[in-house]
């Protein structure tokens, strides 16, 4: 669907920050090249030099052949011998150039694969350092950022990776590696209760939610967000943008009989899923986890055959805030799963590695826009292949 056309300015800036570290790590080899140059330069100039010291010498000068063989006098004698004896010399003499050339060759090798260890080695250390650092400022959370550049680390290891795209795959694995989870089934029937802080999306949520599974399940939606006025009109306008049934009471009536009438629908139609919106304020926190424990009990007495899911909302663009609210939730009512909104933000995206990471607790849903059809259901995949 959406997700890849909609990368947004905070996850493109996660994404620009990992590839400018990941292109400086590769250009770099520009200085390998540089080594290369300089120790030719100097090597190159030693054996030129010997080599002309073998050039210039008049005996390398091929002794002249063409002359007859004719008997030799004493002088002639004499004058070959010393032809060989010079030619033996410049033999040697090259020899010597030709071993002095090949030392030269198998240091400059040694010299240059200890200069590019050397360069990689450095570099790399810098590399992960600079990773991590991008990895927390882009809202990953200190574990989650070690983890990944662990994981990475050890990949470039165990795979010899040295090229650029290696990295980046390799990185974009150890991302989706700590993001995998196992996908929560909505089984017939199931009661889907939705929490989280106010204005984090739990109703736009709902309305997409609504939108997809009504395709092959039967919905309802129960409005137990009873605390703020223009809640329940709210929730009616996506139950009628998305065609199913919605169940709801006047403003300021009683959540938990709401999820009381939602039950009873939901048995004498055999509705396969049943999707309760709550308030994401009250008068103080403690009133609001009474409150939900309460929904909680409700659904549990009267309908303890139900399979339950309870997901929390959350605003992608929270950043690491994000994770105390799941935590306080969660000492309420049981979260199984996380609907990170607002990704086609600012969001920089970390905070789902955070939270996985931190809690255990798997993104199932994204939210990347305000249209009904803006909800996509998380693939860790996709998701690295965003943010890398
Ligand atoms: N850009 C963007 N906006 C979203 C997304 N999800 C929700 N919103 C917007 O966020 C605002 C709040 O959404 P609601 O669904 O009312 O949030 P809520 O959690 O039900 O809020 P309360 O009922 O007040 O607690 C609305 O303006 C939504 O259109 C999303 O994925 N992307
Ligand atoms: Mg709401």
């Amino acid at each position: 669907m959406g997700f890849f056309k909609k990368i947004a300015a905070g996850l493109r800036k996660t994404k620009d920050a990992i590839a400018s570290k990941i292109d400086n790590l590769f250009s770099s080899s520009v200085d390998e090249v540089e080594v290369e140059q300089e120790i030719e330069q100097v090597v190159g100039q030693e054996i030129e030099v010997a080599e002309q010291e073998v050039d210039s010498d008049e005996i390398l000068q091929q002794p002249k052949q063409s002359q007859q063989p004719q008997p030799l006098d004493k002088k002639a004698e004499k004058a070959l011998a010393k032809q060989e004896k010079r030619e033996a010399k410049a033999r040697a003499k090259q020899e010597k150039v030709e071993t002095k050339r090949q030392a030269k060759e198998e240091k400059k090798q040694i010299k240059l694969e200890k200069k590019r260890i050397r360069v990689f080695e450095k570099l790399t250390d810098d590399f992960y350092d600079d990773l991590e650092d991008i990895l927390i400022s882009s809202d990953f959370g200190l574990e989650a950022a070690e983890d990944i550049v662990d994981t990475l680390r050890k990949k470039v290891r165990k795979n010899s990776i040295n090229t650029r795209e290696g990295v980046i795959a390799a990185l974009r694995e150890s991302i989706a590696e700590l993001l995998d989870y196992q996908p929560i089934e909505f089984v017939s029937p199931t009661v889907l209760t939705i929490v989280g802080v106010n204005g984090v999306g739990k109703t736009t949520a709902i309305g997409k939610l609504a939108n997809i599974y009504r395709k092959d399940k039967s919905v309802v939606i129960a409005a137990a967000d009873t605390f703020r006025a223009a809640a329940v009109d709210q929730l009616a306008t996506w139950a009628e943008r998305s065609g199913v049934r919605l169940i709801k009471h006047a403003d300021g009536a009683d959540p938990s009989s709401v999820v009381y009438d939602a039950i009873q629908s939901a048995k004498a139609k055999h509705t396969d899923l049943t999707i309760i919106d709550t308030a994401g304020r009250l008068h103080n926190k403690s009133h609001l986890m009474e409150e939900l424990k309460k929904v909680s009990r409700t659904i549990n007495k009267n309908y303890p055959e139900a399979n339950r899911v309870n997901l929390i909302v959350l605003d992608a663009t929270t950043g690491q805030n994000a994770l105390s609210q799941v935590k306080i939730f969660n000492e309420a009512i049981d979260i199984d799963g996380i609907i990170l909104t607002k990704l086609d933000g600012t969001a920089k995206g970390g905070v789902v590695l955070a939270i996985k990471k931190m809690l255990n607790i798997p993104v199932l849903f994204i939210g990347v826009g305000e249209g009904i059809d803006d909800l996509e259901v998380f693939n860790p995949a996709d998701f690295a292949n965003a943010i890398v």
